[in-house]
Order: C-alpha cells, then sequence, then structure tokens
C-alpha cells in the first residue's frame, strides 16, 4: 500500500511538472510560432499598421487595456516594420491652419515605438483627397488677378472631363463636400509645401519612407487617369509633381512613394503606368509603387504575379503597403478601399469554407511576392489582427482577435520555402 501511495504522489508530482508544457502545447496546438520577420529575414521586412493605443498603451478603439497588451506583444514579436494607420493623415496631424495647428503627439509616440523597437517607420501619408481638413482647400483671400485657377491640364494627362467626381464619402466621413469659396492654385500649393516641409522635416532621417500621394487614380472603366478632387481641380494634375518635389526637398534622402490600392485589376494597373511614366518623363523623384493590396479571398497567385510582373517594368521598387485579404462574401467583387464602400465589402458574413479559402489565396499571393522579392522590397500588414481590422468583419489578416495564429499564418510561413535562385 505504501508503495502504491508513494507511486501515485510520484506520478502526480510529475503530472503538475509537466503541466505548464503540456498546457502550451495544448493551447497553442504546437510550439510558440516563429516570428514572421525572422521567416522573411532573406525576402522583405514584414510590417504593419498601428494604431495610437499600440504605441501609446493603455486601452484601445474596440480593445481592452489587456487585449491591446496582447496586440502590442504580437506587434514587436512579428513585425519589423511599422506605420501610423491614421495619425499622420492631415485630419489629425495638421487639423487647423497656422504653425501651431499641428498635432504630433500620437505621430511622435509612433516613430519613438518603431525606432525604439527596432523597425522600420514609413509615413501614410501627405496628399490625400480623403481626411483633409476643409481649411486647406478654403480661399482665405480673394484669388490674385493672375491666379491660374483652373490650371492648366497636364500634357499627357489625358484628363478629360471628370467622371470620377466626389460624391458619398469623397473626401472622407466629416470632410467631404467641401462647397465654399476655393483656395486659388497658388495657396494651396503654398499650403501644400508647408505642409510637407513641417511634416517630413520633423521626421527626417527617422521615417524613411513616405506616401506623399495617395489614391490619385481614378476607379472604373472611364478614361481619365485621374480622381477628380479638391487637389486636382484647385491646382491641376500637376499637383502630383509639386508633392513629390516639395518632399524630395525637405528629406532628399527619403524613400518617396505613389500609394494606391487596386492595382491587381488591370484597369486601375494601366492607369497607374501612365502616371508614373509621366511623372518619370519629368524627372519627378519617384522612388517607389506603393501597392496597398487591400485583396480578397479570390485573389490568386496568377494575378498576382501578373500585377508585380507588369509593376515591375516602371523599374521601380514595389512595396505592398496595406495588405489584407478580405474573407466576407460583399467583397469578392474587387480590389477597392475606398472608406465610403467599406460597409458593402464587409457584408453577407464569410465565404464558406472562409479559413481555408483565406489559407489558400494566402499562400498564393505570398508565392508571388517571394518570387518577386528582387523588386518587392517591403510587405507591410494592414492591422496586427482581425480584431483590430478596418475590416474585421472579412477576417482579413494572419491573427485572429486573440492573436492567435490562423492557417493563413502556416500557410504564409511555408511559402519562403518556394524561393528559388532568380
Ligand atoms: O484603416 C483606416 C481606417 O481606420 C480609417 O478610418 C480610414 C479613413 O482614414 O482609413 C483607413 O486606412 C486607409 C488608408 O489610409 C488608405 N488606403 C485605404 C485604407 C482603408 O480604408
Amino acid at each position: 500500500m505504501n508503495n502504491l501511495h508513494r507511486f501515485l504522489r510520484r506520478m502526480r508530482a510529475l503530472v503538475l511538472g509537466l503541466m505548464p508544457l503540456l498546457l502550451a502545447r495544448f493551447v497553442t496546438g504546437a510550439e510558440a510560432p516563429p516570428a514572421l520577420k525572422d521567416v522573411f529575414k532573406d525576402c522583405f521586412p514584414i510590417g504593419t499598421a498601428a494604431n495610437r493605443s499600440m504605441v501609446m498603451g493603455g486601452a484601445g478603439f474596440r480593445r481592452s487595456a489587456d487585449q491591446n497588451a496582447a496586440d502590442i506583444a504580437t506587434l514587436k514579436f512579428h513585425f519589423n516594420q511599422i506605420v501610423a494607420e491614421n495619425d499622420m493623415k492631415w485630419q489629425l496631424i495638421h487639423p487647423r491652419e497656422g504653425g501651431n495647428g499641428y498635432e504630433f503627439g500620437p505621430a511622435d509616440a509612433l516613430v519613438d515605438f518603431g525606432l525604439g523597437n527596432g523597425m522600420q517607420v514609413a509615413g501614410h501619408t501627405l496628399v490625400w483627397h480623403s481626411q483633409t481638413p476643409n481649411w486647406v482647400f478654403a480661399g482665405t483671400n480673394p484669388p490674385p488677378p493672375d491666379a491660374t485657377n483652373p490650371p492648366p491640364a497636364l500634357a499627357a494627362g489625358t484628363n478629360g472631363p471628370a467622371t470620377n467626381r466626389p460624391g458619398r464619402g469623397g473626401f472622407g466621413p466629416g470632410f467631404g463636400r467641401y462647397t465654399g469659396p476655393r483656395a486659388s492654385r497658388e495657396e494651396l500649393l503654398q499650403r501644400m509645401s508647408n505642409h510637407i516641409h513641417t511634416v517630413v522635416g520633423r521626421y527626417k532621417g527617422r521615417v524613411k519612407v513616405w506616401d506623399v500621394v495617395n489614391e490619385a487614380l481614378a476607379d472604373g472603366q472611364g478614361t481619365n487617369v485621374l480622381r477628380t478632387s479638391l487637389w486636382s481641380e484647385i491646382i491641376g494634375p500637376d499637383f502630383i509633381a509639386s508633392a513629390f518635389r516639395f518632399a524630395h526637398a525637405a528629406d532628399p534622402d527619403a524613400i518617396l512613394r505613389y500609394n494606391d490600392y487596386g492595382l491587381e485589376g488591370a484597369a486601375k494597373r494601366k492607369r497607374l503606368m501612365t502616371l508614373i511614366r509621366e511623372l518619370q518623363a519629368q524627372q519627378v523623384p519617384v522612388h517607389a509603387i506603393g501597392s496597398q493590396a487591400h485583396v480578397n479571398v479570390s485573389t490568386t497567385f496568377e494575378a498576382m504575379d501578373q500585377a508585380l510582373t507588369e509593376i515591375a517594368t516602371l523599374g521601380l521598387p514595389i512595396h505592398i503597403t496595406e495588405l489584407d485579404v478580405n474573407g466576407a462574401q460583399g467583397g469578392q467583387g474587387g480590389f477597392g478601399a475606398n472608406v465610403a464602400d467599406n460597409a458593402a465589402t464587409t457584408q453577407g458574413g464569410l465565404v464558406a469554407d472562409a479559413d481555408k479559402r483565406l489559407a489558400d489565396a494566402y499562400a498564393g499571393i505570398f508565392r508571388a511576392f517571394v518570387k518577386h522579392r528582387d523588386t518587392v522590397k517591403l510587405i507591410t500588414f494592414w492591422g496586427v489582427n482581425d480584431a483590430v481590422s478596418w475590416r474585421a468583419q472579412g477576417r482579413p489578416l494572419l491573427f485572429d482577435g486573440e492573436n492567435q495564429p490562423k492557417s493563413a499564418f502556416q500557410a504564409v510561413i511555408t511559402t519562403v520555402g518556394t524561393r528559388t535562385a532568380p
């Protein structure tokens, strides 16, 4: 009997001692996952958009303080590049006119957090039709007699009458449909110059890459190259060239990106090629193409391969800037990323077999990134996990709301093995 008791006591101690290990294995299903940044270290940095609470701590939008702490741990473990999801947009960093009109706190915190954790930092975004306060476009003085408003058209800009007029949400929630007296071309260029010099100048040498102009291309099947916006209407199509020249003057060492969505589609890509070739012909300092890649679970290796192959002919590095893969039924029709359309593209529930579809799509997409690793110089996800994603209902990321890696995570890390000699 004593022997039996001794044996049972020993067994109990053994089981209790092994419990943490057994539990860890049971909970995670395997050993701790490898860090994405390590898996792809020979290919490209792996980054993410981050929100304010992740770099400042505390509770976040839709997240308790504990959940936010877990999000931060995932961010630090897996990613070696970071960009502010919102805090460098004009509306947030420069809400009021004038030198005292800036709010740098959250952007400063993001840059400090990124550099403090050994991450590369990107800046998003300097000039965009959305999330720009009305004061930027408002005329404060009557235009001088020689003001050019409206301006001359770009020679090869091929912009006919507008087909992409700002409509519902055209300039972003709460900042749209500015209908008051407009600034002159000169006045708006001056504001753009002040903004870019101040923001880029502040982070010079620390923010290495900037989205200088965001989403200037038209959508749809029309013939216009550019979207009609207050920028294009007041300054003219050359607002793009001016923005890049200002940014280059503010930090000659920064990598300057043109950033847009939907480049997986032929019509949008054609517009990109036209725009960038024209900027190149004019010696405008565009250094990289930012392809947002807000794609969906129907996206194939072939589609991504073709897009990257064509974009690469511009001779510039490609950065994947806002990657997510929408699993919602409403999002399977295209690659758009207008904020105003987001409700529709996340409706209808998830597609059937969503987890597997997501894993298959990510595998194909990453296989294409790895194949094009000589051109694709950066991959940035648009959020750390599904819970904080702008498309949360489409469950578009590699980690679930508990920061557990999904099967898409496993699918992605296996693609690194598809590297072949160039
Ligand atoms: O994810 C961003 C969301 O939190 C904001 O409400 C929205 C408007 O500022 O912008 C989202 O990010 C967009 C990015 O800045 C530009 N490309 C499309 C992204 C998704 O809308």
